[in-house]
């Protein structure tokens, strides 16, 4: 695809995606939602050789200052309602996508933005990162996961005051509430996020991916997350990777797994 309001490259299996509209402080509008559902569910998933995913945003203050403000004026409730679901799909693709993918949060991350993050499996917050939730300044509230996904993450307390007060916090903040994993020196935010990608990539690929799905099903209200694991854990045994890493275990030798 040609993206307009993405750049996406590859390097050793890691696909970096930079939401690429520095002068609108990275806002998401609906080019950027369209391309990132291009990503996650044609071309992500076409790339047998993937191993992770990095979204950042262009330049060093944000990482996404939050849907696009400019396309508001035309909302009616039905097509609010049509937006903030599509809105919806996108982030679900993206927490649900088998491989890990990380935000590098290179500046603010607002409203959307923070949303975007937190459908992200981890968070690697720049030391000048900001997060919060300001819709509520605007008249609205959290139209992308954010009233859930926050609660999740920091839990209710804390949730509902960033959300009622629309207060912004830094990084530290943000990684003493859990919301960040890790906080890194300005302009580090993308190197970490490989090194943490690396890691993951030496791992058995099914298993990193039933992981994903069964945390995720701990917040799925229609899935009970213990029978998924049960199940997850059976499927793993059949799995060539599963007798290759115990027997490189026994055989004292590094695991080279397959995927399979
Ligand atoms: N949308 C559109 N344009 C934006 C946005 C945005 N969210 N944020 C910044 N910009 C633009 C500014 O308009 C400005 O453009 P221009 O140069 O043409 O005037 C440019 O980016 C630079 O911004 P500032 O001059 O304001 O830069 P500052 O460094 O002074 O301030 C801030 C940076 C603090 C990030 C400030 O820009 C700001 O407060 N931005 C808005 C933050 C915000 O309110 N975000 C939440 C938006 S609502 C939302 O995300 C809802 C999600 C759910 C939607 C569901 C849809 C149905």
């Amino acid at each position: 695809m040609d993206y307009q309001s993405l750049i996406v490259s590859y390097e050793d299996g890691i696909a970096t995606i930079t939401i690429n509209r520095e002068k609108a402080m990275n806002a998401l509008n609906k080019t950027v939602f369209a391309e990132l559902k291009h990503f996650f569910a044609v071309e992500g998933p076409s790339k047998s050789d993937l191993t992770g995913v990095i979204i950042t945003g262009a330049g060093s203050k944000a990482f996404a200052a939050g849907a696009d403000i400019k396309e508001f004026l035309a909302l009616d409730e039905s097509k609010a309602k049509a937006m903030s679901q599509f809105g919806h799909d996108v982030f679900f693709l993206i927490e649900r996508f088998p491989k890990p993918v990380i935000a590098a949060v290179n500046g603010f991350a607002l409203g959307g933005g923070c949303e975007l993050s937190m459908a992200c499996h981890m968070r690697v917050a720049g030391a000048k990162a900001r997060f919060g939730q300001p819709e509520v300044n605007l008249g609205i509230i959290p139209g992308y996961g954010g009233s859930q996904r926050l609660v999740q993450l920091i839990g209710k307390a804390k949730a509902m005051e960033l959300l009622l007060t629309a207060d912004m916090i830094g990084a530290e903040e943000a990684h003493r509430l859990g919301l960040a994993n890790h906080v890194v020196e300005v302009g580090e935010e993308v190197e970490a996020s490989i090194k943490i990608l690396k890691k993951i990539a030496t791992k058995a690929p099914i298993a990193i991916a039933k992981t994903i799905e069964s945390v995720n099903a701990y917040f799925d209200k229609n899935t009970d997350g213990f029978g998924f694991e049960v199940d997850s854990f059976g499927y793993l045994a059949d799995t060539a990777d599963f007798k290759e890493g115990a027997a490189a275990f026994i055989e004292k030798r590094k695991a080279n797994f397959t995927g399979k």
